[in-house]
This record gives structure tokens, sequence and C-alpha cells, in this order.
């Protein structure tokens, strides 16, 4: 089977500049040279084209910053997404900011019933124009893509929505704005914030993930903003929130999933090389790709 990497300079999401730059950082730090030899041939597609900002429009309507060219890149991931699940390949996506997954998960989802996401982040990405303190779109693609949100975003490749509230799991949340909690309630999102973390350790925290999407799901996209792990382990990322998941956690969390075999899809997001010290990041997110994709010392 063939894994397709698909990197991402999207940095419209959000205000700090450089995150475009994570799919070369992450390409620097090896990712091919890494994932050979595990189960996968792979095979690296290049870059999406993402526009570049439009400074004569309103770029901030509807409290959607970027809203026409983060909806533009988005279509364009899309297609490319779903090329490759199309032909049976596993899609390896590389951001750019966390609004990219509104594109990735258009792409994917139409070759499901019930697509599964594991959403492995700091922040629950379930704001609205209406609801987001920023304007920020990379703090919207969880609810775009159950279909709330603005319909330029929610319409991605013109079917919606992407995912169920129940196929989605949330883990490492530690800081969720007002209308993220209420959306979280309203329709029972699974979360597993910093505190269940810290109870229940990573270990029960990952078995019962696997248990509650195995149930119901027909594959599983792992969505992971490298700003889920703690700042002082990741610091290359535009939004770092203290007390964060540990590098032991989350090479433990990928090595279970992998066991699982539920995986069918990944995004790396939000690696900022500008913000990073010595590429850290970028190596983290490889060395947890490794981890996800079956390396281990058996
Ligand atoms: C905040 C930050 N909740 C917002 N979101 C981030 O702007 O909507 N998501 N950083 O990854
Ligand atoms: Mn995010
Ligand atoms: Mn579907
Ligand atoms: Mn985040």
């Amino acid at each position: 089977k063939q894994l397709s990497i698909i990197g991402v300079p999207m940095d419209l999401g959000q205000m700090r500049r450089g995150v475009d730059m994570g799919p070369s950082a992450i390409r620097y730090a090896g990712v091919v040279e890494r994932l050979e030899n595990l189960k996968y041939t792979i095979e690296d597609l290049g870059d999406i084209d993402i526009p570049l900002p439009n400074k004569k429009d309103d770029n901030k309507l509807d409290n959607l910053r970027n809203l026409n060219e983060i909806t533009e890149g988005s279509h364009r991931l899309a297609v490319a997404v779903d090329e490759v699940v199309e032909k049976g390949d596993f899609p390896l996506v590389l951001g750019g900011d966390h609004s990219i997954a509104m594109g990735t998960l258009a792409g994917i989802s139409k070759h499901y019933d019930n697509l599964g996401v594991i959403w492995y982040d700091a922040h629950g990405d379930l704001n609205t124009g209406d609801s987001s303190p920023s304007g920020n779109i990379h703090g919207m693609p969880l609810a775009v893509s159950l279909g709330i949100g603005h319909e330029k975003l929610t319409g991605i490749l013109g079917y919606e929505p992407k995912i169920k509230p129940e196929n989605i799991v949330i883990i490492g949340a530690r800081s969720l704005d007002e209308g993220e909690r209420v959306l979280i309630k309203e329709k029972g999102i699974k979360v597993y914030s910093m505190h269940e973390v810290d109870r229940m350790g990573m270990t029960q925290v990952v078995q019962e993930s696997i248990t509650y999407l195995k149930d119901h799901t027909d594959g599983v996209h792992l969505s992971l903003d490298l700003d889920g792990l703690d700042p002082d382990e990741a610091p290359g990322v535009g939004t770092p929130v203290m007390g964060g998941l540990s590098y032991r956690e989350s090479h433990l969390a990928m090595e279970m999933l992998y066991q699982s075999e539920m995986i069918t899809s990944a995004e790396f997001v939000e690696v900022n090389p500008i913000l990073d010290e010595k590429n850290k990041t970028a190596n983290m997110a490889v060395g947890l790709m490794g981890s996800l994709f079956g390396e281990s010392l058996k």
C-alpha cells in the first residue's frame, strides 16, 4: 500500500507568519526517509498551491479572516486528498495551520459512511465566526466539518456535514472558548482534556478512544496539532498553551493507534519553523509519525 504525502503551505488561518513553511521543515526533518522501510511505499506529491491574502478585499468579513483565500486553498487540498483516497492510498497531510483540516476531511469523508476523527490538540477548534474571539479560521475547522459555520466553508466539495459529533474524540484540550464549551455539551462530543489525561493516564485515554470509535466508525482520521504537546517540548507553534501532552505520552498514543490498525488517514499541523528552536517541533512531528506508522524496537 502507498502512503501519499501532501504539503499544505497555509498560514492564512491565523496571525503568525511562518507556519506556511511547516511542510518544508517537516521534509527537512526527514519525513520520507523516516517512513521508508515501514509498511508503506512513500510518495511525496509536493505542495498544494495556496492563494496569497487579498489585501484589497474586506478580508475579515463576518469575523472570518481570509475567508475566500482559505476556501479556495481548502478546495484544492480536498480535490488532491480525494484522489489519493480514491486510489486506495493513505493520505498524510503536512501543515500549515489547522484550517487545512476542513479540506482534508472534505476529501476523505465522502469515501466513508461514518468517518471517525481523533483531534489531538490543546484547542477544540469548534468556533464559528459568531463565537470566535480572534476571527482566525484555524480555530474553526472541527465546527465547519460538523456543518456549523459559514456556508462557503461547510460546503467544500459540495456536501455536508463531513463528520458526525458522535464520531469525534478530542485529546489534550486545555483551552476552550465559551462557544466551544456550549457546542461540546450540546453535541455530546467526547473530550479527554488534560484533566482526564492526568487522572486516567494516556493508556486508558487511548484505549477508551479506540473502543469508542471502533464501535461505530468505518475509518478514523488523526488530526494532530503540534500545540497539543507541551510547548517546552514542541515550541514551534503559533498558539502555545502550557501544561500539554508530553513527548512520551504522545509516542505512546501513536504506538497504540498503530497497533489498533484503525487509522486510515492523518495530518500533522501548526509546525512553525520561525518560532521553533532548531527544528525541534518538526523533528517531533516526524518522530510521532514514525510511531504512528509502526516503528518499534522489536
Ligand atoms: C482560539 C485559538 N480558540 C481561537 N485556537 C487555536 O482563535 O479560536 N486553535 N489556536 O488551534
Ligand atoms: Mn488546532
Ligand atoms: Mn461520509
Ligand atoms: Mn491548537
